[in-house]
């Protein structure tokens, strides 16, 4: 047994879990902070027999997309006394992905 936690875009999230659940996983979803950019994700944790570990990857890889996302850092100035916001460009997603063994899995 594997559990699977992938973190995925929001906007990504409705035909994911849809996609999932028609092929039979069984999915719980947190909503979820990015502490880079410091807006909504969401996390995804699938329990799931190793065998089928890979068709969730393919299913992810299939609906998962790569956006740019404009996003403002702060830099100070070279008297050190004031910081200037400028924009950045990041690329994010498509998504990311941990599978972990499970020690022990019992519904109770
Ligand atoms: P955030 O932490 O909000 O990161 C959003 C995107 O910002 C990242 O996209 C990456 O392109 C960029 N980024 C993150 N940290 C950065 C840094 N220190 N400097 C420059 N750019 C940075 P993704 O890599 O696709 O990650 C999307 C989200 O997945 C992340 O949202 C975070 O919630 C999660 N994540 C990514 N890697 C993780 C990890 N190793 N452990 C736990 N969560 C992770």
């Amino acid at each position: 047994m594997k559990l699977i936690i992938a973190i995925v875009q929001d906007d990504d999230v409705s035909e994911l879990t849809d996609k999932l659940t028609e092929n039979k996983f069984s999915i719980t979803r947190l909503a979820s902070t990015g502490g880079f950019l410091k807006s909504g994700n969401t996390t995804l944790l699938i329990g799931v027999e190793k065998e089928r570990v890979e068709k969730v990857y393919e299913i992810i890889e299939k609906i998962c997309r790569v956006r740019k996302v404009t996003t403002t850092l702060s830099s100070m100035t070279l008297t050190g006394d004031t910081y200037v916001p400028y924009p950045m460009e990041i690329k994010v997603g498509g998504a990311t992905v941990f599978t972990l063994d499970v020690e022990r899995y019992e519904q109770i």
